[in-house]
């Protein structure tokens, strides 16, 4: 077992929703009757001259969004849209609330939104003695910065709870308490310091229950997965990148965050490299057990003194153990191919051993037993075996593979095929991959 994560003990904040317009969608190409009926008191409410607004991600991209908000009997209504007869240093981005009386919707409250675009509307059951929690998000007019916005609606009223700059946010019961609560990454740019906050509707009020300062500093925020960290513990896997070392070398950086009691605990896993023949890698349960892999990188054998972006990357699958300790274990050891959308799991035999060649022109990758006279080279006598991957979509790909005999299939999905060849020398010898070796060592990427 070994100790590669160390747990992080600073106390410190938040961030993110995501994209695709559509601007140019004034009205939903046919809306409801009921949608239809709120458009129309919309109108005579705010004027003729309204567009409506689309959150850019999360679950509700409408511009109504229909549900309760206020735990009182029936459904409320909320409209994002602009108004062109706005006075100059008022917001143009407005929500409309509505509420229904003698089975008609009305116009209840008119809200002037913090920001330019809606990003994401949410909603977090943070107190489940109170009210529904609304989580707004927005982008602010030629910023790259976003804020967030927490409502409760009650009495015909939305009452902002609190509101932040965010860079990442996630609605999560994190200290499962069957309650949620927020996660958020801020980042502090005076500073270059992103912290992770863990923030809470409580009885006493908004609050921040806990935060903890990222273990680097991060250039670009890369994924978020919520997920099992082991078998006890849910996490929050944040990949990062720290940027490029040499304008060649990405280095990229998980974090993963936990809860004890209300407190955030994080762990930080070692650092991975990317270049142009590995392509960034996420976080994700690579071995379908329900657990969650964090990826980190070592040079392939053969390639330590190759230029940095001729280097092959093995590619280390490790799950924590105890997020107490920061004990892990390293669950796979693998070839990682991104442009070919495969993993292959070393067996201990392998590791060290064992290296890779890609054959681009054929879609290959080749593996080879690796020594320091023979090097990278393919030679009958280093050849183990050869992965091919065809793209079924490639005609002259599909006819090529359907010639050579030496290939079988291994595995296919909707998109792809792929082959194997293997020597006869390695067939028979102790590096050789069983049948059952194969099959559970050979991943096929989503
Ligand atoms: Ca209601
Ligand atoms: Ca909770
Ligand atoms: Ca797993």
């Amino acid at each position: 077992m070994k100790k590669l994560l160390i747990v992080i003990a600073f106390c410190l904040l938040l961030s993110g929703c995501s994209e695709a317009s559509m601007e140019n969608l004034l009205m939903p190409p046919k809306m409801s009757e009921e949608q239809n009926e709120i458009y129309q008191v919309l109108v005579n409410s705010a004027g003729k001259n309204v567009k409506l607004k689309y959150p850019k991600s999360g679950d509700y991209r409408s511009a109504f969004v229909v549900r309760d908000i206020d735990n009182d009997p029936g459904d409320e209504a909320m409209v994002f849209y602009e108004s062109k007869n706005v006075q100059s240093g008022e917001s143009a981005l407005r929500l409309k609330i509505l509420d229904k009386s003698n089975g008609k919707w009305q116009a209840v409250y008119d809200l002037a939104c913090p920001g330019s675009e809606v990003e994401s509307i949410s909603f977090a059951n943070m107190n489940s003695s109170r009210r529904i929690d609304i989580i707004i998000c927005y982008t602010l007019l030629g910023k790259t910065e976003k804020v967030f916005s927490v409502l409760n609606y009650a009495d015909k009223i939305p009452v902002e709870l609190y509101s932040s700059p965010y860079s990442i946010l996630e609605v999560t019961d994190l200290n499962a308490d069957g309650e949620d609560e927020l996660f958020v990454v801020n980042h502090d740019k005076t500073n270059q310091i992103s912290t992770a906050a863990l923030l809470k509707n409580t009885d006493e009020g908004f609050k921040k229950l806990s935060e903890l300062q990222l273990s680097h500093i991060a250039a670009e925020y890369l994924r978020v997965t919520k997920g099992k960290i082991n078998q006890n513990t849910e996490g929050i896997f944040l990949d990062y990148s720290m940027g490029k070392s040499n304008g060649v070398i990405g280095v990229s950086c998980t974090d993963i965050f936990y809860c004890y009691g209300n407190n955030l605990g994080g762990l930080m896993c070692d650092v991975r490299y990317t270049n142009e023949l590995t392509p960034e890698i996420y976080s994700m349960d690579i071995d379908n057990d329900g657990i969650i892999e964090t990826a980190n990188t070592r040079t392939l054998p053969g390639y330590e003194t190759l230029p940095a972006e001729e280097q092959l990357y093995v590619v280390r699958w490790v799950e924590c153990e105890m997020v107490e300790t920061g004990d892990v274990r390293l669950d796979h050891y693998s070839y990682y191919s991104g442009k070919y959308r495969f993993a292959l799991f070393f067996p201990d035999r392998w590791q060290g051993v064992v290296t890779a060649v890609p054959n681009f022109t054929d879609n290959e990758i080749v593996f080879i037993l690796y020594d320091e006279k023979t090097g990278l080279n393919i030679t009958p006598s280093t050849e183990l075996m050869r992965i091919r991957a065809v793209d079924k979509d490639d005609t002259s790909a599909v006819e090529a593979i359907r010639t050579q005999k030496e290939f079988r299939l291994l595995a296919e999905n909707d998109v792809m095929s792929y082959y194997i060849s293997e020597t006869t020398g390695y067939r028979t010898g102790k590096l050789a991959l069983t049948d059952s070796e194969l099959k559970y060592n050979f991943i096929m990427l989503k």
